[in-house]
């Protein structure tokens, strides 16, 4: 800020300094116009037409210290009017509109000093050494850029190779968890007619043993007229008769011999055996269903086993069976739950939005943590934000054009809305937190580098503005080739 020298002006000297301006410089210069205007500030017939209206006032009105359009343009080079512009002309730096309450205010706003014409202050002309100190930074932020556009490959290629990783395993999951529901279903079934047959076993040896009569006297016996001479088991046993008929029982078409080779123990045992070999292997159903269905096809013959007294079948082997069935199914169970939370968890990440090819995803779940203003901050790219133990906010959209992240829907402030985030990204090389605030209350920002936003674009910006600043630099031969060298580096 320059010093500030409190000497009164008189009026008239002020009118003889304006009137000169307009008269020695004519419509080439008209006090803080934006020379690309300069045209619409032609006398036209002793009139000035107020630029944004069809309102017009006397030229002399022009830079008169009072403000006759109701626009604010008939006053560019004083600080007449609130709302208008006044134009600096930076010769050697950036040319730049300020507000003209900042015209003679007694601060240097433009670099040439332009603004403070009424001499209030002493601005020395710093244009050329602050488009030098320039060109210094913009080489800077071109070497970061430069940096971060190479790490923002390295990071697409890890989202890319992220992205097909979540590919195949939901895919895999998916397969996985359908061979286990299919096979579910099976052993729940076969579970089901094992337990149904050891039912049928069970009570047909409660009525063997209570039946008055000797069953195997019985050439073809009839179970049902058996049970109704029998014990206090009638009723059960009629129902599962039911349940045997249900099973398709049909004693004629088998034949002792057939019970024979198929019902002893350790063919039951071996089934057994290959039922719990099948169980942990899910890629086996097929083989499953044929042992078992070659299995229970066989059960029918247990009519003809009671019929003819040939009891062979060992309901302990047959129990030993089923437990092993229901400790294979309760670990198939456990298996496709851990499968489905696994699912569950993989496909969240497809939910997601990961900007321009993805570039994003690779950030996912990266927590950056940072101790400012006595609260320690935890960020979660993508996922969450705390401070302390304090929610402020999981993530849940993104800006336009992808450089600020926004975290809703955090802990409810006291007497206020829930607490929000929004995180602003700058180019860099890293991740890092470079600042956090909490403008207002529970609303919190934080500035953070990434090479996720580091664009070609800015660097493009960076060029353009640095043809400015070279351009409009009154530089000796010496130094424009020095500069240009410096250019080349942008
Ligand atoms: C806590 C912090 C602060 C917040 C107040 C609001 O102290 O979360 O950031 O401003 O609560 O009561």
């Amino acid at each position: 800020m320059g010093l500030i020298k409190m000497r009164p002006v008189p009026v008239f000297l002020i009118w003889i300094l304006l009137l000169v301006t307009q008269e020695t410089c004519g419509i080439s210069k008209v006090r803080g116009a934006d020379p690309q205007k300069l045209h619409l500030y032609e006398n036209k017939e002793g009139f000035f037409h107020c630029l944004n209206s069809s309102q017009k006032v006397p030229y002399s009105s022009l830079n008169d210290d009072f403000c006759d359009c109701d626009d604010g343009t008939d006053e560019p080079g004083t600080a007449a009017c609130d709302g208008s512009t006044f134009y600096c002309e930076n010769i050697g730096y950036v040319p730049v509109n300020i507000l003209s309450s900042q015209v003679n205010d007694g601060i240097c706003d433009c670099c040439d000093g332009s603004d403070e014409w009424l001499g209030y202050v002493d601005c020395p002309n710093r244009c050329v050494q602050n488009g030098k100190e320039r060109i210094e930074q913009m080489l800077a932020e071109v070497k970061i850029i430069k940096q971060g556009l190479k790490k923002r490959e390295e990071l697409k290629s890890l989202s890319s190779l992220r992205f097909s990783e979540l590919v195949n395993k939901t895919k895999l999951l998916q397969v996985s968890i359908h061979e286990a529901e299919v096979l579910e279903r099976k052993a729940k079934k076969e579970l089901h007619w094992l337990e149904h047959v050891l039912r049928v076993i069970e009570a047909r040896d409660i009525v063997a043993n209570a039946s008055v009569g000797n069953l195997s006297s019985h050439s073809s016996g009839d179970v049902v007229t058996t049970n109704e001479e029998s014990s206090n088991d009638l009723g059960r046993t009629h129902s599962l008769q039911n349940e045997d008929d249900e099973l398709n029982v049909n004693s004629e078409k088998t034949s002792d011999e057939v019970y024979k080779s198929t019902m002893r123990s350790d063919f039951v045992l071996e089934t057994c055996q290959n039922i719990s070999k099948v169980y942990t292997s899910s890629h086996m159903l097929l083989r499953l269903q044929k042992l078992f269905f070659d299995f229970l096809s066989k059960f029918p013959v247990l009519s003809n086993f009671f019929k003819g007294s040939q009891r062979k079948i060992d309901t302990e082997v047959l129990k030993l069976c089923i437990s092993n069935l229901k400790e294979h199914l309760e670990t198939l169970r456990s298996e496709l739950e851990k499968n489905r939370t696994e699912l569950e968890r993989v496909q969240q990440y497809f939910s997601s939005d990961y900007g321009p090819e993805n570039v994003f995803l690779a950030l996912r779940d990266i927590c950056l943590e940072v101790d400012s203003q006595g609260y320690h901050y935890k960020l979660c790219l993508l996922s969450h934000v705390t401070q302390d133990s304090i929610n402020l906010g999981k993530f849940s959209q993104w800006d336009s054009n992808y450089t600020k992240m926004i975290f809703s829907d955090g802990t409810p402030c006291w007497n206020g809305p829930a607490r929000s985030t929004v995180v602003n990204l700058l180019c860099g090389v890293n991740e890092t937190i470079l600042k956090v605030s909490e403008p207002s209350k529970c609303q919190y920002h934080f500035w953070m580098t990434t090479c996720a936003v580091c664009s070609v674009h800015e660097m493009k910006k960076l060029r353009d503005e640095a043809n400015i600043i070279l351009s409009n630099l009154n530089l000796t031969k010496g130094q424009k080739s020095n500069m240009a060298h410096k250019h080349d580096e942008l």
